[in-house]
């Protein structure tokens, strides 16, 4: 029989790569989705073939407890979150019940209605904020600076607790920033791949950016499923750090996204202090040694390969935009 997944944040980056990755490996697959989702449809895109859609919300725990105990799921992927960093600080409350208590409510439905099922949250390198060491593996102490970063420090320890106190399967995945071709459009990576296609067609004459200096470990989003998959399949539940062990700044992140181009990314860069946080995780950087050891894992794609990639596929997204909308491109 077919293993039955429950992965919440379908609509989101990593729901649409995860459900993809399950879905060839034979899982009969079920996604959350909550009311105010907008459009649900293209965001699923071919996903709607084969995903049972689930109404509910991560801040409802009754929704949460119909879903486990009729689906009885195999394995459980918490990925739905508030995931905006510089959004929490204006919906701090709200990103905390999302974020934070979501997955204790997720948890909870679990251990009351479905304890057999296998957990994975969504942990983020957010968590390390001001960093304690360099660079961060499982064991670095935690120094969120962001609301939505000590939510997410909740929820890390709530997953432990889960563990701990009621012997249920659960694990933390403490990914660092990865991205791709659906990345959400008010992410830097994805704001400057649309913007630089923008401008060179002509469509767009400047892009306005926050703190260019701060460093990320970016990584390949289709990668990084893989590996929360992996952590459910072991003996024993457990944390693990998903990184490529690399830095670079959101600078270089522009010069080589305008350079691919052909264009100089100084022509176009503005730095507006509109775009800059209270308070800035200035250097992430992860060292992900346990889970090469353990799960057998680790990225494959460079930082070049994910921008180029992300250019040219925002390219050709704006091309077709043009195409569809009648006007004439003023390629520079
Ligand atoms: P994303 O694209 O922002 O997707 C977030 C998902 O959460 C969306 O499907 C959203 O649905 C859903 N959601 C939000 N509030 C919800 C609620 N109240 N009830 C149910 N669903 C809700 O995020 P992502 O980049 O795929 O990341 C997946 C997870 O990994 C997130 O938890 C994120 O915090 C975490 N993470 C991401 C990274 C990264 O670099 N991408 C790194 C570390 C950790 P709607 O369509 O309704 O908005
Ligand atoms: O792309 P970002 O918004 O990602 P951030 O804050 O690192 O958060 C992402 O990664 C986390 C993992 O560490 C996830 F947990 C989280 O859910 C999310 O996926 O910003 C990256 C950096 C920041 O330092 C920001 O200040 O880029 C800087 N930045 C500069 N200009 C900007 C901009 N960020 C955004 N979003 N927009 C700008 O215009």
């Amino acid at each position: 029989m077919a293993k039955k997944a429950l992965i919440t944040g379908i609509t989101g980056q990593d729901g649409y790569y995860l459900a993809e990755f399950l879905h060839e490996k034979g899982y009969e697959i079920y996604g959350l989705v909550r009311r105010s989702s907008q459009n649900i449809e293209q965001r699923l895109g071919k996903l709607s073939e084969y995903v049972h859609v689930e109404h509910g919300d991560l801040t409802d725990s009754l929704s949460l407890r119909d879903i486990l105990g009729r689906v009885q799921p195999d394995e459980i992927y918490n990925l739905a979150a508030q995931s905006h960093v510089a959004w929490s600080f204006k919906t701090p409350e709200s990103t905390f019940d999302i974020t934070g208590a979501g997955c204790l409510r997720l948890l909870e439905a679990m251990r009351q209605t479905s304890p057999h099922s296998r957990f994975y949250q969504a942990s983020s390198s957010e968590m390390f904020g001001q960093v304690q060491e360099v660079p961060q593996t499982e064991k670095t102490p935690f120094h969120p600076r962001s609301p939505y970063g000590v939510a997410k420090v909740a929820a890390y320890w709530a997953t432990v607790n889960y563990r701990e106190g009621y012997n249920l399967f659960t694990c933390n995945g403490i990914l660092f920033n990865h991205e791709s071709e659906r990345r959400g459009e008010e992410f830097v990576t994805r704001k400057i791949s649309i913007g630089v296609a923008r401008i060179k067609l002509g469509l767009q004459d400047k892009l306005l950016l926050g703190n260019l200096e701060a460093k990320r470990d970016w990584g390949y989003a289709p990668e990084y499923v893989r590996a929360m998959w992996l952590m459910l399949q072991q003996n024993e539940p457990d944390d693990y750090v998903i990184a490529t062990g690399e830095t670079h700044s959101v600078r270089e992140f522009c010069e080589i996204a305008f350079a691919h181009v052909g264009l100089d990314y100084r022509d176009f860069v503005v730095e507006d202090p509109q775009f800059y946080r209270p308070a800035e995780v200035n250097l992430l950087i992860g060292d992900a040694t346990k889970a090469r050891q353990k799960l057998g894992w680790k990225p494959e794609t460079t930082f070049r390969q994910l921008v180029e990639r992300m250019v040219e596929a925002d390219l050709e997204n704006q091309k077709r935009l043009l195409r569809n909308s009648g006007e004439t491109p003023r390629p520079r």
